[in-house]
């Protein structure tokens, strides 16, 4: 599937040291290594509700990743899906009466819109979940041709034919130090998992099933659903975790370095994922895990059934400016759940005018240290919030020297950094 296209990024003199990141699995920062090539899987969006703050910041979290790295002369590559079938989006086709394709297509299409206004550079492979099916497919064979994934009989008038992962077998069938059981990825214990788990996306109740755990790999075709060839799985659609599985190991290497998302994709996504993955190859589908905070409106969980999302589309359309909204979010540190609110929006515009004020007042000699503290605040895990104290810092005494000292080419050297390291363009 088409991405959108990545805007310049400026080169700076020097580079980033190596880049300490939260790794969820391991539950502490870790040192990422410096090596001359990285990659990370970051899950896309389901097209129905695109693009809410929350999207964006956690797609804004793994844009510092990327030019951390790319700032650290690192060659990245990044692949990101699109869920383009899933229950969720055929739900809210079905309830507003508009075809499913229709609606995917539109909020991909916001969606990309949106990501370039931010300034949020783009992946190398951006692939849908449907265009991936005649992928997934095979995968799905040998998972159950290896004993890890079973067919459950229809009860209730549903089909025969589904296919779940059996989380147990799969855990039990290495012994190898990075071999995969339930719990790595997350941490969690099971009665965690079980609500997790049914909030979202899983079926815990599915009669038939060897685990309530289990997650869903194939559904075979129902009347009124859409369907593709499952080769012997018979026709249907993927589930969602195998989704993201099969398109990282096809686009990257194995392990590949991160795999990125929002907090809500640690369970039970990208805990079974990387099952299915260590189930497929026999090695880790990533080296770590990062996650982004959940954003929420004024205090409360941004979600379509409150009726509290603020769109980034809704806000660029009522004129406010895209980098005032990047801005906004690197206000907070990448990890820790916020709101946005009309007072933190309100100070980023204002720190942006402010910024661009000092850019023209920059003091000679005075980029080089700012851009060393940002670089410092940016290997600490992404410590946006350190990058802007920094830059706030400078600004500050860029205004008060006055503009008689100004420096054209540290005004010209910070404004670069600004956008290369933050993404914030003056
Ligand atoms: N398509 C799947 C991933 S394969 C999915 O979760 N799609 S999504 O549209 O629901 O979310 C896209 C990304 O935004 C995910 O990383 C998710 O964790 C993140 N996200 C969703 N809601 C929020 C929120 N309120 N705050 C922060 N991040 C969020
Ligand atoms: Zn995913």
């Amino acid at each position: 599937m088409k991405s959108w296209i990545s805007r310049p990024v400026p080169e700076l003199p020097g580079s980033l040291a190596s880049l300490r990141l939260f790794d969820t699995a391991l539950g502490q920062v870790v040192e990422v290594g410096h090596k001359a090539d990285q990659s990370m899987y970051v899950c896309g969006i389901t097209p129905y509700d695109a693009t809410h703050m929350g999207h964006a910041a956690s797609y804004v979290a793994f844009d510092l990743l990327n030019r951390a790295w790319r700032d650290a002369g690192t060659t990245v590559s990044y692949v990101q899906n699109v869920t383009d079938i899933d229950d969720p989006l055929l739900e809210r086709a079905n309830a507003t009466g508009v075809d499913w394709r229709e609606l995917a297509a539109s909020q991909i299409e916001l969606f990309h819109t949106d990501m370039d206004a931010l300034n949020v550079l783009a992946p190398d492979h951006y692939i849908g979940a449907v265009e991936a099916i005649p992928d997934i497919v095979p995968a799905v064979e040998r998972l159950i041709a290896d004993g890890v994934a079973y067919r459950v009989q229809g009860a209730d008038g549903e089909p025969d034919g589904d296919v779940y992962y059996d989380v147990e077998t799969a855990g039990k069938r290495s012994d190898a130090t990075d071999a995969w059981t339930l719990g790595d990825v997350s941490g969690l214990g099971e009665a965690e998992m079980l609500e997790l788990f049914a909030e979202r996306g899983g079926d815990p109740a599915r009669p038939g099933k060897r685990q309530a755990l289990d997650p869903l790999l194939w559904r075979v075709a129902r009347e009124g659903e859409p369907s593709w060839p499952g080769a012997s799985l018979g026709d249907g659609r993927p589930g969602w975790h195998i989704e993201c599985t099969v398109i990282a190991q096809k686009y990257l290497p194995a392990p590949f370095t991160v795999q990125g998302g929002g907090s809500d994709l640690i369970f039970p996504h990208h805990e079974m994922g990387a099952g299915h993955a260590y189930s497929l190859a026999h090695v880790p589908l990533a080296r770590h895990y990062a996650h982004a905070g959940m954003v929420g409106l004024d205090g409360e969980k941004m979600s379509k059934s409150k009726g509290n999302l603020v769109l980034v589309s809704k806000l660029r359309a009522a004129g406010e400016e895209p980098a005032a909204i990047r801005l906004a979010i690197l206000a907070h540190h990448y990890r820790s759940d916020w709101s946005w609110t009309a007072e933190g929006f309100a100070e980023a515009k204002q720190r942006l005018a402010t910024w661009r004020e000092a850019a023209l007042k920059a003091p000679a000699a005075s980029a080089t240290p700012l851009i060393a503290a940002m670089r410092t605040e940016l290997a600490n895990d992404l410590n946006a919030p350190g990058a802007i104290a920094a830059v706030d810092h400078w600004a500050q005494s860029a205004l008060t020297a006055g503009a008689a000292e100004a420096s054209p080419v540290d005004g010209a050297l910070v404004t670069d950094a600004l956008n290369a390291l933050l993404g914030v363009e003056l």
